[in-house]
């Protein structure tokens, strides 16, 4: 069959019909193992630079300093959060590793609907998910025809992939897979082994991978090879195993997925690599690689960087090591290559990936939180794994976790507080001068130009904001589109009496994206200083951030969400839609003729201040000083955030509304 690939999205239409035509060629019947010629790179390109014998450290720098992400690898990165599926035979038997012996009648979802997991990652802004399309079980939950252990003979025989994709489609969410390479029903089946000799598996694995990439689940944008295996040594590569021939496979059938890669893997074999040392050889890299951060508790290095040097044939151990991408590598590096990383944990705590019949404990929001600076805030990509229930269904625990996180994210990160300011660089270029970074523009970047030495060229830019403002985080942007240079930066502002203080100190990386948290200050002037680039600095975006904590709640305290409301009060709530006016200093809310019993005007200072509390169905004429403020609406005993982004601005004595943004919920 040939589903369509556009799925009422903009893709490629090249990359459909290749995709079609494929799904033609390759259909979803088991095919023998062809070699599938490789496209794998083999010169240096934007994405990989090979250095050559003796080169020094300075002069490898400067090339890193170049490499720069492909056009896959460009769209992993600006996706920036994904959300990781566990679900499969494991969610039936309370458990996080199978034994793959399991009876596939056990797989028996009483309602499962993947379209309502796809309008979960839709309303938590997610880009993408990337399911476990087969665990270390080997139970596939699409239909197979690799196995005899797949859904087609569950007590529930949906595809759940080809369901997921439909749902995705309609929410405009795209689909990664996960395929664990260990499979332990295939091991028991003798089919998977560790013996290098033994092909069976390498021919199942491809056909399971056809399968998928084939066209009928539409365009992949991710795929993820485990590493865990607990029939060998971890992180050490399966001598069966034949990664660069699924690599290879992926390239054919889907040239813009990104490749989480398989942990135990080689920078080269044995041969190439003495010859990329000798330097008669360069390096070989798809430009379809992320990497791993490491962990999977959530957290990332001091300084993460997107730009590897590759001083090691085998990567696999070095994947914990916690200096990863600093300077001190690049003296035996033989070449550098874009690998940004991807930090992958659950919403549940204690690792647990699988839904259990004997519940779970979820993160809480302040982890969540952090979670949010060591990932999206920190140069490297997210991927939050939920866990569909035995249902079938993501429950509201795991769903008002996320909105709590979204209120928290857009609350606190919305409002650029350096919007407007006066920016002086101590030197620019024309075309890219220091006001571009505050132009809220992705494509846009201050450049001090001139001559760039590694060691001794520093650059700075100050900022004069509008009016003093406070403000306790700073969002910084590398235009890494030309490649990833900055490797020590500091931030400072100006005090009440005119002296320059510290606010951020002892960075390196900015890259993608930084975000970097400090005590809340108040000023109009702020200098970001750039004290060490491997070549010429290009910073795109520059943003300061008040966050807002007036309605913070704890994970127990989830009384202000809507979904926490019994559905009788929600039938009340729902058709509230409360209406915002503001002329001049004022605010009135309507509630459409509904009863609401108490509205709390609140500003989001992080010092939420009640600016009033009236029961009634209208509040009006409250005076405002100038801010961003939230409205509570309380009706029945239960009570909401309507989340309200009301932004004044003061201008001649008065104010006068900016933008008014009302959410409802749900
Ligand atoms: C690990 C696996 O063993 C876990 O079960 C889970 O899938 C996690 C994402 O990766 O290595």
């Amino acid at each position: 069959m040939l589903a369509p690939c556009f799925g009422g999205r903009k893709h490629d239409l090249l990359n459909c019909l290749r995709q079609m035509l494929i799904t033609i060629v390759v259909g979803l019947t088991i095919v023998p193992l062809i070699p599938i010629k490789t496209s794998a790179v083999l010169q240096d390109s934007i994405w990989v630079v090979t250095f050559s014998p003796g080169e020094s450290v300075e002069s490898k720098l400067k090339k890193a300093a170049h490499v720069r992400p492909s056009p896959a690898q460009t769209k992993w990165m600006e996706r920036e959060r994904n959300i990781f599926i566990h679900y499969g035979m494991n969610t039936f038997h309370g458990a996080d590793w199978g034994t793959g012996s399991e009876n596939e009648k056990d797989f028996a979802p009483t309602a499962q609907n993947p379209a309502q997991w796809a309008k979960v990652f839709k309303d938590a802004k997610f880009s993408m998910v990337v399911p476990t399309a087969k665990h270390h079980d080997g139970f596939c939950i699409w239909n197979s025809a690799t196995t005899n252990h797949s859904v087609k003979n569950a007590t529930v025989t949906t595809d759940v992939i080809e369901a997921l994709h439909t749902g995705c489609v309609n929410q405009g969410v795209d689909l990664g897979i996960y395929l664990s390479p260990w499979d332990m029903n295939q091991r028991d089946a003798g089919v998977w082994s560790t013996s290098a000799s033994n092909t069976a598996y390498t021919t199942f694995f491809i056909n399971q991978l056809k399968e998928l990439l084939g066209g009928k689940y539409g365009p992949i944008g991710e795929l993820w090879f485990d590493g865990a295996c607990g029939d060998y040594t971890i992180w050490q590569p399966v001598p069966s195993y034949r990664p660069n021939i699924w690599y290879d496979t992926i390239e054919v059938l889907q040239p813009m997925a990104v490749i989480r890669m398989y942990d135990g893997f080689y920078f080269a074999d044995e041969s190439r690599w003495a010859g990329i040392q000798e330097g008669a050889q360069k390096l070989q890299w798809r430009g379809k690689e992320i990497r791993w951060i490491g962990n999977e508790g959530g957290t990332g290095r001091a300084d993460e960087w997107c730009v590897q040097p590759v001083w090691t044939r085998f990567f696999g151990s070095e994947q914990q090591n916690n200096t990863l991408g600093q300077e001190s590598f690049y003296s035996t590096a033989v070449g550098a290559v874009w690998y940004q990383s991807e930090v992958n944990t659950s919403i549940a705590d204690g690792g647990q990936w699988f839904w259990h019949n004997g519940g779970y404990s979820l993160k809480s929001l302040s982890a969540l939180k952090t979670l949010f600076y060591n990932s999206m805030g920190n140069d490297a990509n997210l991927l939050l794994n939920l866990l569909p229930d035995n249902r079938g269904l993501i429950a509201d625990d795991q769903i008002n976790l996320l909105k709590n996180w979204n209120n928290w994210i857009d609350s606190s990160f919305t409002k650029n507080w350096a919007n407007g300011a006066a920016a002086e660089a101590t030197s620019q270029v024309t075309g890219h001068e220091a006001d571009k970074i505050i132009d809220n523009k992705r494509h846009s970047y201050w450049t001090p130009g001139g001559t760039w030495s590694v060691g001794t060229s520093t650059a700075s830019v100050t900022f004069t904001l509008p009016s003093a403002q406070s403000f306790d985080h700073v969002m910084i942007k590398e235009y890494v589109y030309n490649g990833q240079r900055v490797a020590g930066w500091n931030l400072e502002y100006q005090d009440g009496t005119g002296a320059w203080k510290s606010l951020v100190t002892g960075k390196k990386v900015i890259g993608y994206k930084r975000i970097c948290k400090f005590n809340s200050v108040s000023g109009n002037k702020v200098r970001l200083n750039i004290t060490r680039s491997w070549d010429t600095p290009e910073i795109s975006n520059f943003a300061l951030y008040r966050t807002f904590s007036g309605f913070d709640a704890t994970p127990e305290d989830t009384s202000y969400l809507i979904s926490a409301i019994a559905p009788a009060v929600k039938a009340i709530v729902n058709p509230l839609r409360p209406k915002i006016t503001v002329a001049a200093n004022r605010l009135t809310v309507y509630a459409a003729g509904q009863r609401i019993d108490r509205v709390d005007v609140v500003r989001m200072d992080g010092r939420s201040v009640s600016l009033a509390a009236v029961r009634g169905s209208q509040v009006s004429g409250i005076a405002l000083p100038p801010g961003i403020y939230f409205i509570r609406i309380q009706a029945g005993t239960r009570t909401f955030i309507d989340k309200i982004a009301v932004f004044f601005e003061q201008k001649e004595g008065s104010f006068r509304t900016k933008r008014i943004a009302v959410h409802h919920y749900p």
